[in-house]
Parts: structure tokens; C-alpha cells; sequence
């Protein structure tokens, strides 16, 4: 474990755009790139300013325009993004090292579970534009109407550092199985996975000059620049609910829209017929999971009276049970928060909870003694869903545990939320299930599963939860622009203005 973190960290080059098919000079402004498990700095970013976003936008344009990609045969784009998907794996464990190192998550999710994922994203869309197409529709006598989708144009992909890899590899499959081209920005604390995967794709000469395009930088500047430039089409976001509206107001002012995939604070409804251990199971991996940082996290528990005792003392035990740790040790379940900041904000929510009445079950500290930025795995009893630690994402390993009586009342308390992304429901009652799937107020349901993403359906959330969906067709919406086609067959007669007849 301690070859991997440093052979990976040795290799490490200054982070730089990636502009019409070659890396920009590193003369941009330097900003640290750290390893949250040791909070010491590792690689050094050079910050794209506005000029470098617009030669950015500008070689996405001229290869859109260009047609050797918008316009390539659906069986040229299946052969890259399938050879993209081959790259990945074949350099997984590289990737995989990468991404724990700069997000700080168990080396063993990132290499069985975000690289592959990654991968399969690439796979999922190559397939799915071989067998998608438009409608058609013969209803109107006499005309034939159809709907095609073509690419939108330059597609701008902000993605955020909770998983970098995989979230945005989504977005570029998405973007680039439409045809379209893009500017990628990467969150300015992970840049290092997506930076290699750039430099795998170029020395694999798998895309035309300008397809791709890769800017760095932090939100105020590089971010702004690119989500305000005039000549983007849209923008494909995920991050944090404050920014979606930001980049959404940029937006607007040209008329533009964009898919936003914000924050979630996901009930988990644990019903007493449940099967209590495959929830329990299913609980401790939805909070805790990529070191309880996932928007999708369940960890707004909700547990039916009649088993809550026992759960809440087995949850509770789990919990500090959890092995936190270095996360390339493969015994680690918890690594480090991404920053100093975010174990801050862990701690304050932890004394609001106290504050307002809460129940300490679990963690509740930071970790001293350590170099990067540990806390304990948290657990904490509320009366009532209006608490802060209720309500807000804390985007952490910290659960909440409320206890209810009957569906009626935990629905109405699981859908009192500003978010809506998804509802987990445990029970062994089908019924029910049904029912609950109908009632929660979220884009997603799982029932008796945790974290299971089916790239067929649409992934994505109500409320301030976002706008649009990732996934088949949700994807294709997003990056898609509908055209609509009506042919008149049998020369129908028209009304001859300006004949005086
Ligand atoms: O995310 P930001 P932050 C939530 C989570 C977290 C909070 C804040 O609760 O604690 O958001 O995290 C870019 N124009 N999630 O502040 O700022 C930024 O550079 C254009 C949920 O780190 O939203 C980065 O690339 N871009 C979540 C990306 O936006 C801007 C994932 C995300 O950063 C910009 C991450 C601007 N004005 C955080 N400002 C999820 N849903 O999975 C910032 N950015």
C-alpha cells in the first residue's frame, strides 16, 4: 500500500489544460493539489483563466464544425467510445491509485467500483446509440412526421471531486455519443484522475483534434468563465446546490439551459417487516460508502418503532465499529474528508445537532493525532426531521436516525425536505412498496437495494435535488437537441392568399 501511494505520487505531473488536441504550457496561475490523507500538497495545478476557456470553447466549436465527429457514422463513435472503455480497464489500477490519492477514498471502491464504473459508462452509451433512433408518426392524414435528435454543439461538463473519475466519464459518454463536443472542467481539489485520462485518450489518438477539451481551475474563475462563455450550448453539472443556481443564472442570460445534478439528503425508510439484516447492511452502506460523500447517500434514516431499539443499537455499533484509516490500506472502510474545510463543517453540524436537542449515538469528533483530515463515522438520534442535520446535505459519514410509527407519517417526514433525489425503501411488503415507490417525493426509489444505479433509467433528482436526468434517455435529452420533421404526402389543398379566392 505504501508502493502504490508513493509510485503514484512520484509520477505526478503539473496539472494543465488540454486544448485543441495538445497540453497547455504550465504558466497558469499554481494551486495546490492535495492528498487528503496527509493534507500535504502533491501536484501543482496551473489555473485556466477566461482566455484559456475561450481557446477552449473555440477548438470544441471548429471540431463540431468540423463534422469529422457530429457527423461521423454511429458505427465510428460506437469504435472510440468503446475503445475508450478497453482504456480505462487496461490502465484501472493506475486510475483507481490516482483517484484515492486525490479524493481520499478506499482504494477498494475506487479500483472495483468508480474505474469500472467509469468504463462501463463509455460501453452503456456506445451500445445504446447503435439501437436508439427517432419517432415517427402517421396519425395526421396525408403527412408523415418525424423527430430526430442531433447534437446540441459544444457541451460544457463541470463535474465535482466526490467522484471524479465516474461522474464525469458519464458526462463525456453522454456528451460524445450524441455527437457533440465538449469542455471538461474538473473540480480544482481532484484534478489528477481526469487529467491522466485526458493523456491516456490523446496518446491512444482515439478522438479528432478538439473533440475533448480539458480546462482546470477554481469555480469563480475557470468555472465562470466557461459556464458564462457565449459560445457553449449547454451545460451537464454536478456539485453543489448553491453553484447549480449560479451556473443556471449564467445560463439564462443566453437563453441556454443546462442538466443539474445537485444535493440530496435521501430518506431511508426502514419498515419492522424489512428484512432487518440486508437493511441494516444496506443502511451502513448507504451513509458510509465513498466516505459518506455520495449525493445519492440514504443517510436520513428511518426506522418503524417497533424494530427501531434493536437497529438503532446495531447501527450505532457498526458505526464505530467502522475501520477508518489510510484509504490504500484494503482493510480501510472510511478515509479522510476531502478538505479542512469539510471536517469543519462535519464538526459544526455536530453541535447544531447538540444544540437542538439531538442524541450523540456515534463519532461526533475529528480524529486528532493524524496528518489528513479524519473524522469519526457519525450517528446521531432526532426527534424531529425540522433539525439543521435533518435537513441539510452534510455530505460525510453521518447518519441520522429517526424512529416512526406508521407509512402515513413517514411519508409526510421522509417528502418534508427541500431536496428530492432518491427514496430508499426497506420491506418485504409489495404492496407497500409500490405504494411508497408512488409517494416519495424524489427522482429515484430503490427498494431493498442500496446504491444501485440501472444506467437505463434516468438518474436524477426534483426539487432542489436538480433538473434533467443522466442515463439513456435522460442523457439524451440533455445533450440532444429534438427536431421535428412534418412531411405532407398528398399535396393538400391550401388556401391561396393574396389570389382574392
Ligand atoms: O462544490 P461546488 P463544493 C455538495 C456538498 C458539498 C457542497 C459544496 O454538500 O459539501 O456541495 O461543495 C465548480 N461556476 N456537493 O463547494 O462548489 C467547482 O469548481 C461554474 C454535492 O466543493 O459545487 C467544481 O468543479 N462552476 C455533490 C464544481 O463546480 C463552478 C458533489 C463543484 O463544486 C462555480 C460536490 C461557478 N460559479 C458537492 N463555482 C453531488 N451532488 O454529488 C464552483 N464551480
Amino acid at each position: 500500500m505504501k508502493d502504490l501511494r508513493s509510485d503514484i505520487t512520484s509520477g505526478l505531473k503539473p496539472v494543465t489544460g488540454y486544448v485543441g488536441g495538445r497540453f497547455v504550457a504550465p504558466t497558469g496561475a499554481e494551486i495546490p493539489v492535495l492528498d487528503p490523507a496527509s493534507a500535504k500538497p502533491v501536484a501543482v495545478l496551473h489555473e485556466s483563466d477566461a482566455g484559456e476557456v475561450d481557446a477552449a470553447v473555440s477548438a470544441a466549436r471548429m471540431a463540431f464544425r468540423a463534422g469529422h465527429w457530429a457527423e461521423a457514422s454511429v458505427a465510428q463513435r460506437q469504435k472510440a467510445l468503446l475503445a475508450i472503455h478497453d482504456l480505462i480497464l487496461a490502465n484501472a489500477e493506475e486510475l483507481a491509485a490516482l483517484e484515492t490519492l486525490n479524493t481520499g477514498i478506499p482504494y477498494s471502491q475506487t479500483k472495483n467500483m468508480h474505474v469500472p464504473r467509469a468504463a462501463q459508462n463509455f460501453r452503456f452509451f456506445a451500445e445504446f446509440i447503435n439501437q436508439d433512433g427517432g419517432e415517427v408518426f402517421t396519425q395526421e392524414k396525408g403527412y408523415m412526421s418525424f423527430v430526430t435528435y442531433e447534437p446540441m454543439g459544444v457541451c460544457a461538463l463541470i463535474g465535482p471531486w466526490n467522484m471524479p473519475l465516474g461522474l464525469t466519464a458519464m458526462k463525456m459518454a453522454g456528451a460524445l455519443a450524441f455527437g457533440n463536443t465538449c469542455v471538461v472542467k474538473p473540480s480544482e481539489i481532484t484534478p489528477l484522475t481526469l487529467s491522466r485520462f485526458f493523456e491516456l485518450i490523446h496518446d491512444a489518438e482515439i478522438l479528432p483534434e478538439g473533440v475533448i477539451n480539458l480546462v482546470n481551475g477554481r469555480g469563480h474563475v475557470t468555472g465562470e468563465a466557461l459556464s458564462a462563455h457565449p459560445d457553449i450550448d449547454m451545460v451537464s453539472f454536478t456539485g453543489g446546490t448553491a453553484t447549480g443556481a449560479r451556473i443556471l443564472s449564467a445560463l439564462a442570460q443566453g437563453i441556454k439551459g443546462g442538466a443539474m445534478e445537485l444535493g440530496g439528503k435521501s430518506p431511508s425508510i426502514v419498515f419492522d417487516d424489512a428484512d432487518f439484516d440486508r437493511a441494516m447492511d444496506g443502511a451502513l452502506l448507504g451513509s458510509f460508502m465513498n466516505n459518506g460523500q455520495m449525493c445519492l447517500a440514504g443517510s436520513r434514516l428511518f426506522v418503524q418503532e417497533s424494530v427501531a431499539d434493536r437497529f438503532i443499537e446495531e447501527f450505532t455499533a457498526r458505526t464505530k465499529a467502522l475501520r477508518v484509516g489510510d484509504p490504500f490500506d484494503p482493510a480501510t472502510e472510511i478515509g479522510p474528508m476531502i478538505n479542512a474545510a469539510q471536517v469543519e463543517r462535519v464538526m459544526s453540524y455536530v453541535e447544531s445537532g447538540r444544540a437542538e436537542g439531538a442524541t450523540l449515538l456515534a463519532g461526533g469528533a475529528s480524529i486528532e493525532g493524524r496528518d489528513g483530515f479524519y473524522i469519526e463515522p457519525t450517528a446521531m438520534q432526532a426527534e424531529s426531521n425540522a433539525l439543521a442535520i435533518c435537513q441539510e446535505e452534510i455530505f460525510a459519514p453521518f447518519a441520522t436516525l429517526q424512529t416512526f410509527t406508521d407509512e402515513e407519517e413517514v411519508t409526510e417526514r421522509a417528502n418534508d425536505s427541500m431536496f428530492g433525489l432518491v427514496g430508499y425503501v426497506w420491506t418485504a411488503d409489495l404492496e407497500r412498496a409500490l405504494r411508497m415507490s408512488r409517494r416519495l417525493a424524489t427522482g429515484t426509489v430503490l427498494v431493498n437495494t442500496p446504491i444501485m444505479r440501472d444506467l437505463r433509467t434516468g438518474f436524477g433528482g426534483i426539487r432542489q435535488s436538480g433538473i434533467g436526468r443522466e442515463g439513456a434517455k435522460g442523457s439524451r435529452a440533455m445533450f440532444t437537441e429534438m427536431k421535428s420533421t412534418i412531411v405532407a404526402l398528398e399535396r393538400p389543398a391550401l388556401p391561396r392568399m393574396g389570389t382574392g379566392s
